[in-house]
């Protein structure tokens, strides 16, 4: 049975999860705007991967005798100057969400909760490429500063994400 304090602790990351998924919808939907189709994709598929990051936790607690609790998920905002300003908010989003990863392993290993210390290692793995993939993009995004043709090819390039 998973103790109180872990399961409040992964329903907020629930919560911060959802929240990243509905983020980056948000910012699918300035892409789509923009006529940034590749990015807007990227983003979508981006959006479907927090979404299932939420899942793994909502299926650990109850895997261990717990409960998944929904909570409202803040608005994300609409607009954003530019995609470098975008992926600057990705960068930071996702450092954001390494430091709560490893609030939790902090958490499970004081309260001796060998099982979730192991779920939260996937996650551990995961911030490094998702804080890998945010920072190679913006870097890719300054080199082409505002250049349509550099812009033009990067857009096409993330549209090939599967
Ligand atoms: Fe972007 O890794 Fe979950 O939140």
């Amino acid at each position: 049975m998973i103790k109180p304090e872990i399961q409040d602790a992964f329903n907020k990351q629930i919560n911060a999860e959802m929240y990243s998924s509905y983020i980056y919808l948000a910012m699918a939907a300035w892409f789509e705007n923009e006529n940034l189709t590749g990015m807007a994709s990227w983003m979508k598929t981006q959006s479907r991967e927090e979404w299932g990051h939420a899942m793994k936790f909502f299926e650990h607690l109850h895997e261990r005798g717990g409960r998944a609790t929904l909570a409202a998920i803040k608005a994300p905002p609409a607009k954003w100057d530019s995609p470098t300003v975008v992926f600057e908010e990705v960068a930071k989003h996702e450092q954001q969400i390494t430091g709560l990863i490893n609030q939790l392993v902090d958490l499970a290993q004081s309260a001796k909760d060998h099982a979730s210390v192991n779920f939260l290692q996937w996650f551990v793995n995961e911030q490094v490429e998702e804080e890998a993939t945010a920072a190679d993009i913006l870097h890719k995004l300054k080199m082409i500063n505002k250049s349509t043709n550099g812009l033009f090819f990067l857009d096409r390039a993330l549209g090939e994400r599967k």
